[in-house]
C-alpha cells in the first residue's frame, strides 16, 4: 500500500474543499458498537471506502453492521456511503474513495455488469478492492484483488436437495413458485441456476412461475396478491423464494386465506433472519437456507493482511447451514438479524 500513496502523487491533490465536501456526504464510524467495554486496538492509520447498496432487508443492515463494528474493533477507519439501490451512486462512491486515496476499496455490486471502469481507475490509482457479498463479471480478474461472501449456487442446490428429501418417496407432481431477488444480481442469478441444476435432474418438478421479487417484502405480498386469488385453487405446491423478506410478505397475504403454510404450500426461503427462523419454529415455513451476512471480520482480516504486503486469497467462501423443520430449534441461540 505505500507503493500506492507514492503512485498518489501523480494523482491531483485534494483541495481542502473537496474534503470537507467529502466528510459532509459520507459517514465515519468509529463508535457503532454496543460493547463500549471493549477497547479498540488502533494501531496503524488504514482507511476502507466501503460502498454498500443500501437497505433493503434485515440481512443488508447486519451487513452493514457488521462491517462497523469490525471496522472498529480492528481500529480501522470505514468511510460508509449508502447507494440507496443505484449502481450510479455506488460508482461515484468508489470515484470520491479513489480521490480521496482510501487505502483499500470494499463494495457489495448490487448487480453483476458494468464495474470494469470504475475498477481500472482504481487499479490505476494503486488501490486495492475487495468485492464482498455479490460477485461481478469481468473478463480481467485482475480488477479485483478479493471476494468474500456466500457461494450462491450452493444456496440455491441446498434449497432444492431439501426438497428431493421430503418428497422422496412420493410419486406426484410438484408446481413451483419462484421468487427472484434483484434482476442482474449474482445472488439471483447463482440461486436460480443452483435450484434448477439440482431440480433437473427429477422430472416430478417443475417451476411453473418465475417472478421478480426484487429482495423486498413489500414485492412479496404483491406477487401473492396476484396468485392468491379468494374462490380459485392454489396454483402452486411449492414456494422458493430468493430471500426471508419476500417469504415474509407473502405469508402476511397467505394467512388471510384458508391456505395453510408449511402444509398446503411448502415453503422454502434464504438468509435465516430471526423472523424467519421463528415461522419455521411456528410450522409456517418448511427450510430456510442460511446466508450469513456477518462478513466484517473476515473482511477485516484481509485488509490487516494487505496493510502488511502478505498475498490474500482471490475468493473466500463463508460456510454456511440449512435449518428445516426436522430440526429441532428450541434451544437455537438468537440470530441478531
Ligand atoms: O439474501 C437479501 C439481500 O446479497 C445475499 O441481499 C444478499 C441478499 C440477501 O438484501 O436479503
Amino acid at each position: 500500500m505505500d507503493n500506492k500513496k507514492n503512485k498518489g502523487t501523480k494523482m491531483k491533490k485534494i483541495k481542502i474543499i473537496h474534503l470537507f465536501a467529502f466528510l459532509f456526504f459520507f459517514t465515519l464510524i468509529f463508535s457503532c458498537t454496543k460493547n463500549q467495554n471493549e477497547k479498540p486496538n488502533i494501531n496503524n492509520n488504514i482507511i476502507i471506502g466501503f460502498s454498500q447498496i443500501g437497505a433493503e432487508s434485515a440481512w443488508r443492515t447486519c451487513n452493514t453492521q457488521s462491517m462497523q463494528e469490525a471496522a472498529y474493533h480492528a481500529g480501522i477507519q470505514l468511510l460508509y456511503a449508502n447507494a440507496e439501490q443505484k449502481q450510479e451512486n455506488q460508482i461515484k462512491a468508489i470515484r470520491s474513495f479513489i480521490v480521496y486515496q482510501v487505502d483499500v476499496i470494499v463494495f457489495v455490486p448490487i448487480v453483476q455488469s458494468g464495474w470494469d471502469n470504475v475498477l481500472q481507475e482504481a487499479k490505476e490509482a494503486g488501490i486495492p478492492v475487495i468485492i464482498i457479498d455479490r460477485k461481478i463479471k469481468t473478463t480481467d480478474e485482475s480488477l479485483f484483488t478479493a471476494f468474500i461472501g456466500s457461494d450462491h449456487i450452493e444456496e440455491g442446490r441446498n434449497a432444492a436437495r431439501f426438497l428431493l428429501k421430503k418428497f422422496n418417496d412420493e410419486q406426484r407432481n410438484y408446481r413451483i413458485l419462484e421468487i427472484r431477488g434483484t434482476e442482474g444480481s449474482s445472488v439471483a442469478a447463482g440461486r436460480s441456476a443452483g435450484f434448477r441444476q439440482i431440480l433437473k435432474t427429477d422430472k416430478r418438478f417443475t417451476i411453473t412461475a418465475s417472478e421478480n421479487g426484487d429482495f423486498l417484502r413489500s414485492r412479496g405480498k404483491e406477487i401473492a396478491e396476484t396468485y392468491l386469488k379468494k374462490d380459485k385453487d392454489l396454483p402452486f405446491d411449492i414456494l422458493f423464494s430468493h430471500n426471508d423478506g419476500m417469504t415474509l410478505g407473502f405469508l402476511d397475504v397467505l394467512e388471510k386465506t384458508d391456505i395453510k403454510p408449511a402444509q398446503d404450500l411448502i415453503i422454502v426461503s434464504v438468509d435465516a433472519e430471526q423472523a424467519a427462523i421463528d415461522a419455521l419454529k411456528d410450522g409456517k415455513i418448511n427450510c430456510v437456507v442460511e446466508c450469513n451476512p456477518k462478513l466484517g471480520n473476515p473482511v477485516m482480516k484481509t485488509v490487516k493482511m494487505l496493510s502488511e504486503g502478505k498475498t490474500v486469497p482471490k475468493i473466500t467462501h463463508i460456510p454456511e447451514n440449512v435449518f428445516t423443520e426436522w430440526d429441532d430449534l428450541s434451544l437455537f441461540p438468537l440470530r441478531g438479524y
